[in-house]
């Protein structure tokens, strides 16, 4: 069946093929046995450390907005109601720190990148994103790397709200990349054309960040 002849609530289908087949989405996932689990250089730790710029803001769910504009067909700004009203999924992962530690087993809830993107519709200049958080934190990462399967903005942690210095009410979560790529109080993601750095970026840390490569410096 010709793309012409599909109802309008396929569009999002028809823009997922199209990704599929730029190959916008190979992020270069690799199985890994559990004995590669831990990248290298990477130690694991039980407790979750807290690092960010030193200021925590204090967003009230109800005061918390994110607005996704730039490259995209449909720019929007969610609100909590509207967060809550997309898709909701669990997923479990690891955190990996370019300070060394990592943490394994971390169980989010919250909404995959990925139908945030299906609501937006990235155009097809689309290839980098600048993530930013409420404190003035930013951090750049490409499209492909967002929109893997497993990241996710996340509002709960071990089934319970996502504390307030760990990013809440809604953090960013990317867990193929250094933990520095996860924005923790997100509020605004802008769809960029071409890369430009972030806070750490501009500081010497790398552009893309996978903890397997040990891209931990640009
Ligand atoms: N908004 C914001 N997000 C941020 C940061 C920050 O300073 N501000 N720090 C980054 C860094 S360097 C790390 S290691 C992780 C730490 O997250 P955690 O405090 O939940 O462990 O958040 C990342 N996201
Ligand atoms: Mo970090």
């Amino acid at each position: 069946m010709a793309d012409d002849d599909l109802p309008e609530d396929s569009k999002l289908t028809r823009s997922k093929r199209r990704w599929a087949e730029d190959g916008k989405f190979l992020t270069g996932h690799r199985a890994r046995p559990e004995t590669d689990r831990l990248p290298p250089g990477q130690h694991l730790v039980r407790d979750w450390p807290v690092l960010d710029l030193g200021a925590q803001p204090d967003i009230a769910a109800e005061r918390w907005r994110l607005k996704v504009g730039g490259l995209v067909a449909r720019p929007v700004t969610l609100d909590w109601a509207a967060l809550m009203a997309l898709p909701q999924t669990m997923l479990r992962s690891d955190i990996h720190c370019v300070t060394t530690w990592s943490r394994y087993d971390n169980d989010w809830t919250g909404v995959l990148t990925r139908d945030l993107l299906d609501l937006v519709e990235p155009r097809d200049e689309a290839a980098f994103l600048m993530l930013h958080g409420y404190d003035g934190y930013t951090t750049n990462v490409p499209l492909a790397d967002f929109a893997d399967r497993q990241a996710m903005l996340v509002h709960s942690w071990q089934g319970r709200p996502l504390e307030r210095a760990h990013g809440g009410p809604v953090r960013l979560v990317i867990p193929h990349l250094y933990f520095w790529k996860s924005a923790k109080w997100l509020r605004g993601i802008d769809v960029l054309g071409a890369d430009k750095p972030g806070y750490w970026e501009q500081n010497g840390y790398h552009m893309r960040g996978d903890p397997w490569d040990e891209e931990r410096y640009g």
